[in-house]
């Protein structure tokens, strides 16, 4: 065992999701290892205990892999699970954290960022309840990077992590698993698969587009299972550049998917999972399904899925999510909450028993199965959804608004913008806040206007400035907050939510309906100037 003398890096702090740079970053000596290093300090249960590692197969993934492992060893970790070509999706770290009692994992991924030499790489920390570690920890973990003078490395031979065999290096165990045989064999017992794989056998058309990210392994062993033929799963093979694009299930990055179901041809059901496995979005014939949308259907239809057929206790959602699940928990009856962005904040909900639902209107959901989103897991939900009630995507969405209503709702994204210009569009609105209630814009008069601190009903933590939010008297909102996953200068993302009742306009053009919200959300902001931008990046 060696012990290396370090310097800090600046700026080693966990955003939404773990520690995102670029590979350059990364990559430079001693970067990863202080980073890692700074983990193996601050969760001492480490030592002496198991631990699960994997990643989304970007560039840098094996790489990284082999020096955790070596310094995994040097910090006394009893035991390694490793994915099979280092391959693990993020909930399927989730899962065999719960499923072998590991006191953690970490997990290789810059999720939906780009890949390749000069793209990004990531590092996540979870904990032992298979959630991401919550802040407590990520602010430890910071703080030790910045003092950080030493770190704990074993010379040894790169494993090989090719087949499946149990090794040893030095005192530590490490044994390489197949990365998807625990997950699904969680998903089988979830969901009725024989109900689903009627679906198909009568003839419903599918695609699947694993992005050439993490999920393709799974989505041909599982889909396979369910007798979903090859050729209907596209972009199936993990890349370490994913082909060039950004793994991101959106209608810019998943374009060949959303063409596909806007044709005139087109399947009955459509799918995309993002980089690391955790994300996913659902499509009817002609119809993208909003996120948002998704955990609010999903919620209303639990009990007709096998796990879930006890019923639903609780439903949590972030706050940018929009209103329509909540609409959802009121019917059923059951509390439902509102949390910061970001999976970590959903772990005490969850872990205290007050939810069985969660979701993000980035296109995240999941359930209590484990601690983190789980993209395959809420594509199964919809399919075993769709073979309960024997009816379309779309006729299921639109059922849905009739009964609950519609909650129009879109995510514009000013992406790359200069830090001092997102800062000033924020601040400029932070400033206004106290004194925009009771203002009439158009038919507008905006009701409430916050800045979003969560107080955790478990621990009792706060976390401030989550967001600033923009109430309406006619239940409409907006949403300003800044991207914490981004790499390059800063993404300010503007959320827009209008409902409209359910014998009122239900199929409505979505950005024609929310224009006039968008419009007065640059108004207040003045947006366009302070940006120098005349529209959004990305439309979600
Ligand atoms: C984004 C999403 C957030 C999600 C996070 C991580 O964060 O908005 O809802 O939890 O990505 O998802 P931000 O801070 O950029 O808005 V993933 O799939 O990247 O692990
Ligand atoms: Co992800």
């Amino acid at each position: 065992m060696t012990v290396i003398k370090t310097t800090p890096f600046e700026g080693q702090k966990p955003g939404t999701s773990g520690l995102r740079k670029t590979v350059k970053t990364f990559t430079q000596p001693n970067y990863l290892e202080n980073f890692v290093q700074a983990i193996f300090d601050c969760v001492p249960e480490l030592r002496g205990s198991l631990l699960v590692l994997g990643g989304d197969g970007r560039f840098y993934n094996d790489k990284a892999i082999h020096i955790i492992l070596r310094m995994a060893a040097a910090n006394g970790v009893a035991r390694v699970l490793v994915g099979q070509n280092g391959i693990l999706s993020t909930p399927a770290v989730s899962a065999l954290i719960r499923k072998y009692d590991a006191a953690g994992g970490i997990i290789l991924s810059a999720s939906h960022n780009p890949g390749g030499p000069n793209g990004d790489f990531g590092i996540k920390f979870n904990s032992a309840n298979g959630g991401p570690a919550p802040e407590s920890v990520t602010n430890a973990i910071y703080a030790r990077t910045q003092i950080i003078d030493n770190y704990e490395i074993l010379s040894a031979q790169d494993v090989d992590l090719s087949a499946l065999a149990k090794t040893k290096m030095s005192e530590m165990d490490i044994e390489i698993i197949d990365s998807v045989r625990d997950y699904q064999e969680m998903m089988e017992m979830l969901f009725d698969f024989s109900a689903i794989s009627n679906l198909f056998k009568s003839g419903m058309t599918f695609c699947f587009d694993a992005m050439h990210a993490v999920t393709g392994p799974y989505a041909k062993s599982i889909f396979g299972k369910l007798g979903v033929p090859d050729t209907s799963l596209i972009n199936a093979v993990p890349l370490a550049d994913f082909g060039g694009g950004h793994p991101d299930p959106n209608p810019v990055y998943a374009k060949a998917l959303f063409e596909k179901m806007f044709s005139e041809d087109g399947p009955d059901f459509g799918a995309a999972s993002d980089g690391d496995g955790d994300r996913n979005i659902v499509l009817g014939r002609k119809l993208y399904v909003s996120p948002s949308d998704s955990l609010a259907i999903i919620a209303a239809n639990a009990h007709l899925v096998p796990g879930y057929n006890a019923g639903v206790k609780g439903i949590a959602r972030s706050m940018p999510t929009s209103r329509a699940a909540d609409l959802v928990a009121e019917k059923l009856g059951v509390p439902y909450f509102e949390t910061p962005t970001g999976w970590k904040f959903f772990g005490n909900l969850l872990d205290d028993g007050q939810i069985t639902l969660c979701g993000e209107e980035s296109a995240g959901a999941s359930s209590d199965h484990i601690r983190e989103k789980d993209g395959l897991w809420a594509i199964l939900m919809w399919l075993n959804i769709v073979a309960a009630r024997r009816q379309s995507v779309v006729d299921i969405v639109n059922a849905h608004w009739k009964e609950y209503g519609r909650n129009y709702y879109s995510r514009h994204d000013y992406e790359e913008i200069e830090n001092t210009k997102a800062e000033s569009v924020m601040q400029g609105l932070r400033d206004q806040l106290d004194d925009l209630p009771g203002k009439v814009f158009g038919a507008e008069t905006i009701s409430e206007a916050t800045s979003f601190t969560y107080k955790d009903p478990v621990d009792g933590s706060t976390s401030e400035n989550q967001g600033l939010m923009v109430k309406f008297e006619s239940g409409s909102r907006f949403v300003f907050r800044l991207s914490g996953t981004g790499t390059v200068g800063a993404t300010l993302r503007l959320y827009l939510e209008k409902y409209e009742p359910g014998d009122g306009k239900l199929d409505g053009d979505l950005q024609e309906t929310l224009a006039p919200i968008a419009k007065i959300a640059a108004e207040i902001t003045k947006l366009n100037a302070l940006t120098g931008r005349v529209g959004p990046t990305t439309i979600s």
